[in-house]
């Protein structure tokens, strides 16, 4: 059988459902009136023609009017209390689920900050996108048409079943002949049309993927020419996606009718039965029950229709609920389980036999050691792909090491508070990420504790205050889509801004590779100077400038240490860093 599998492989998983009533208990109040507004509408319903056969019967035959108008007003006071039910009961179910909704949405985001960096290495974010967009509308279904729904159509169910057996019980087994034909119909549009959604889900997510991917990836499309060859793949993927809803539509519109058909034909079994009997005058039957029998029939297959619907729409809801918490289970956090807070730091740093690897076991930093004394510099460099960056994304914890120790201070780093680590260093990335936001966002990423002042400060220190405010708006400037109207360099200059605010003992720079003009060249190239006086820096250096003025620097390839040194030691020993510079740097001096 096709289906998407809940954990428990049960068509209902109550699991998941005890697990959903946690997020439920804080509204408990609510969630028990709802039980019996629900309750309630299932026992109104059915009352009606129950009333009805009454009235026709035992007042309208005999003629007795005023027993008639009594009915009457009965039934007119009930349906206003219905109203009102039905009322309260859909509100109150929009209400809470709604609420609920909210509540796991804030728990994921929460969750999807927290974790660990090798996370998003595994799961497409595309992915991660759709989970959460999709799933929590699919959950919140549950909610407002699903679980309470369900439940009070198989009330109403078994409670119009109990009142039609009371009547008579020769005309409910005519009514429920047809029954069995209804079943099977529905249970075969219930198979088909799982089926359909599981390909239409797939197809949104497809759909979802391609279009973020090629929205980020837009120039590189255009780049290489190659438009016309992803317009193709997109058609298709697109058309995938409206095969897959259109066959979903079509067993819709199949089912619908069938049933239809069905049923009619149940009330002309019921007519014919009940007009023959009321005509030989059989006791058993009135036309007080045969009127009431034909409302029932109305009123007893609707549920049964609509509970394949509610019943694919607890278990969508269910499926996306156990994905969901499979998303809030995944411990794939940075442990933060520090308590140490210094004040200050004095900015020494070590490096102890470091392994790391991202994937199991392939390795991309073997057994790193070295120091770098409060205050000195230490430059980083090798060929791409030997391991640089991933030295910075170890210091403060974007990724825990698999085996040795990383010292600050002579402090193992898992035993600083992470806020406090991550406070303490300042981190300039190799491509700069800058939100849609003002300038001054994009530099105090909305921590309130930095002023103006301080920002403009630090851009003085940087040397960037002129160009902040030669911007349109100054700190104001509206960055666009992740500062596509700023220039590479400009956004180098704000990263730099972004991590002086801290005033941070230990600054880290990975030294952005594309080249920029002159004069932006100069104002980074001094601002870095800046960014390393008085502060413990670990650069992964491209510029020789950078280099040359480092304390140390240290050779990396495949993930080894290959030789530590400063700048003339290490021409003078002729290994790698006299190839490396030879390779690169030579024609430029
Ligand atoms: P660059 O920036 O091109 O000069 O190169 P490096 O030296 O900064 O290289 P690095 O540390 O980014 O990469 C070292 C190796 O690790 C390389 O084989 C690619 C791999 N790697 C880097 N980042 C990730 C990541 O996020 N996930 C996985 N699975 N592998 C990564
Ligand atoms: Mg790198």
């Amino acid at each position: 059988m096709e289906q998407e599998k809940t954990t428990s492989g049960n068509i209902i998983d109550f699991q998941v459902l005890k697990r959903l009533y946690q997020y439920v208990k804080p509204y408990s109040l609510v969630f028990y009136s709802l039980i019996v507004l629900t309750l309630l509408t299932a026992v109104l319903g059915p009352v009606k023609p129950y009333l009805v056969s009454f009235a026709i019967d035992d007042y309208v035959s005999v003629g007795n009017y005023l027993g008639l108008v009594k009915i009457i007003n009965i039934l007119i006071g009930l349906l206003v209390f219905q109203a009102i039910v039905q009322y309260a009961h859909t509100y109150l179910s929009g209400w809470l689920g709604q609420t609920i909704i909210k509540d796991i949405r804030v728990r994921l985001y929460r969750h999807i900050l927290n974790l660990n960096l090798r996370f998003f290495d595994r799961t497409p974010i595309g992915r991660l996108v759709t989970r959460n967009v999709s799933d929590i509308e699919t959950l919140s279904q549950v909610f407002s048409e699903g679980l309470a729904a369900l439940a009070g159509d198989i009330l109403q169910i078994v409670f119009i079943l109990g009142l039609m057996f009371y009547m008579n019980w020769k005309l409910t087994l005519i009514s429920l002949s047809t029954l069995p034909l209804l079943m099977f119909s529905t249970y075969i549009f219930k198979e088909k049309v799982k089926f359909a959604f599981n390909e239409v889900r797939n197809a949104v997510s497809n759909l979802n993927s391609f279009v973020q991917e090629h929205v980020t990836g837009m120039s590189i499309v255009q780049i290489f020419n190659s438009e016309e060859r992803e317009y193709k793949k997109f058609k298709d993927i697109n058309d995938e996606h409206r095969k897959a809803n259109i066959r979903s539509v079509m067993y819709y519109s199949v089912y619908y009718p069938v049933a239809e058909v069905i049923q009619a034909l149940g009330i002309g079994l019921l007519v014919w039965w009940g007009a023959k009997g009321i005509i030989q005058e059989d006791p058993a039957i009135t036309l007080g029950n045969l009127i009431a029998f034909i409302m029932y029939i109305q009123m007893f297959f609707r549920p049964i229709r609509m509970i394949a619907d509610r019943f694919n729409t607890l278990q969508m809801g269910i499926v996306s609920s156990s994905r969901i918490f499979k998303l809030l289970d995944s411990r794939d956090q940075i442990p933060n389980n520090g308590s140490y807070k210094p004040d200050h730091l004095t900015g020494d740093v070590e490096f102890k036999n470091v392994w790391f690897a991202y994937e199991e076991r392939n390795y991309v930093l073997k057994d790193i050691s070295f120091k770098v004394q409060p205050g000195k510099s230490l430059a980083i460099v090798g060929a791409t792909g030997a391991g640089k960056s991933s030295i910075i994304n170890l210091l403060n914890r974007f990724y825990d090491i698999n085996r040795g120790h990383i010292y600050i201070d002579k402090k193992d780093i898992g035993e600083y508070e992470l806020e406090r680590l991550r406070e303490n260093i300042g981190v300039v990335l190799q491509d700069v990420f800058l939100f849609s936001d003002s300038i001054e966002k994009n530099i105090t990423l909305g921590n309130p504790d930095i002023t103006r002042e301080k920002i403009m400060e630090a851009a003085e220190l940087v040397g960037a205050r002129k160009f902040i405010e030669r911007l349109p708006g100054g700190l104001n400037y509206d960055v666009k889509e992740r500062g596509a109207t700023l220039s590479v360099g400009q956004r180098q200059l704000i990263s730099f801004i972004r991590a002086m605010v801290y005033d941070p003992k230990i600054i880290v720079l990975d030294e952005a590779t594309s080249s920029v003009d002159t004069e932006t060249e100069e104002l980074i190239q001094s601002a870095i100077e800046k960014l390393m006086k008085g502060r413990t820096s670990i650069v992964i250096a491209h510029r020789l400038s950078t280099i040359q003025n480092a304390d140390s620097i240290m050779v990396l390839d495949h993930g080894e240490i290959k030789e530590v040194g400063n700048h003339q030691k290490l021409l003078e020993k002729d290994g790698f860093y006299r190839q490396l510079y030879n390779m690169q740097y030579k024609e430029v001096i």
